[in-house]
């Protein structure tokens, strides 16, 4: 029989290698873990989405996404690797288990897999989608400047050529409308979680102003003790505030949205590591990265459901 722990947590796999593992997960809890699909790509793959509840309804959820940019590896590895975790410590781990006796949370693993797909066949450092661009002979808009939240602001661009080129419109990705449909219709997300690579980061709104949110002390606090906490591990250094005041302003990003639609607990973390390897992170750095990793996303989602 298939068992989801005999996979292979130290080495990159394909879409169909994680697609498949997906099942063999569900199948090994099916107490705990379903999937479910929240729509469809632009070249008509599923967009699977990993739901871990120990049951209620509707419950305070945590949303977690990894691979939006597609040569962002280590990601959806680590993604990978947090799925086993969450499902192989609930009933073990304290904290684990108390978020799950609470919240739900969703893991959207391979959030863009078209690009992920031309990563392993075309073009390794492929970041945006793979929809066509009326009038360019360019491909691809960049789903995390995609977002309606500062959408056409600074740091995106109007050039279908762009890395980030941010769309005709708000929402015309529908890996991007997958998520916010989703979201919309669940009602009850607390947290977004977003995860990039690479730089050691981990970030907060706004990115389409430089002013600060509301709430933006709660949330350096628990940024501060996120990174603390990660750097327990293996010394690893990230730097934490808000996106357009540590990293660049950026408009129509993923975590200004959820943070303008209601989401207060929005975070983005930019995984190992710092330039050396950047996108091409050696495999052997994944668990070590998954771990350290770890306790800042139990940080947050403790935070969360004491909140
Ligand atoms: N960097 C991010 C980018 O989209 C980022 C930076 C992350 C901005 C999260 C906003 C939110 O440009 C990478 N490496 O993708
Ligand atoms: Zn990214």
């Amino acid at each position: 029989k298939r068992s989801s722990r005999m996979f292979d947590f130290t080495s990159y796999h394909t879409l169909d290698e994680i697609y498949d593992w997906m099942d063999v997960l569900v199948e090994d809890h099916p107490k705990l873990v379903s999937k479910i699909q929240i729509g469809q790509s632009y070249e008509n793959r599923p967009l699977y989405v990993l739901k871990f509840s120990s049951g209620g309804w509707k419950r305070p959820a945590v949303w977690l996404d990894t691979g939006i940019h597609s040569r962002e590896w280590i990601t959806q590895a680590t993604g990978l690797w947090m799925a086993n975790k969450i499902a192989t410590e609930y009933g073990q781990d304290a904290s684990v288990t108390a978020v799950l006796d609470s919240m739900d949370i969703f893991l959207e693993i391979v959030t863009n897999p078209d690009g992920f797909a031309f990563t392993h066949s075309s073009n390794r450092l492929w970041r945006k989608t793979r929809s066509i661009n009326a009038g360019s002979r360019c491909v691809g808009v960049d789903p995390n400047r995609n977002w309606d939240a500062g959408f056409g602001g600074a740091g995106s661009s109007s050039n279908p050529c762009s890395e980030t080129y941010r769309g005709p419109h708000a929402h015309s990705e529908r890996e991007v409308r997958a998520i916010v449909d989703f979201i919309r219709a669940h009602g009850n997300v607390k947290s977004v979680i977003s995860i990039h690579s690479y730089s050691q980061m981990l970030l907060f709104p706004y990115g389409y102003r430089r002013e600060p949110t509301p709430d933006h002390q709660e949330m350096n606090e628990l940024a501060k003790k996120a990174v603390s906490d990660l750097a327990a591990v293996f010394g690893t250094k990230y730097t934490y505030g808000s996106i357009a005041t540590t990293i660049y302003m950026a408009g129509g990003t993923t975590i200004d949205w959820a943070y303008d639609n209601g989401v207060k607990y929005s975070f983005s973390l930019e995984l190992r590591d710092s330039g050396r390897y950047g996108f091409l992170l050696p495999s052997s750095q994944i668990v070590p990265t998954a771990t350290e990793t770890w306790p800042a996303l139990l940080d947050i989602m403790v935070h969360v459901l004491e909140h």
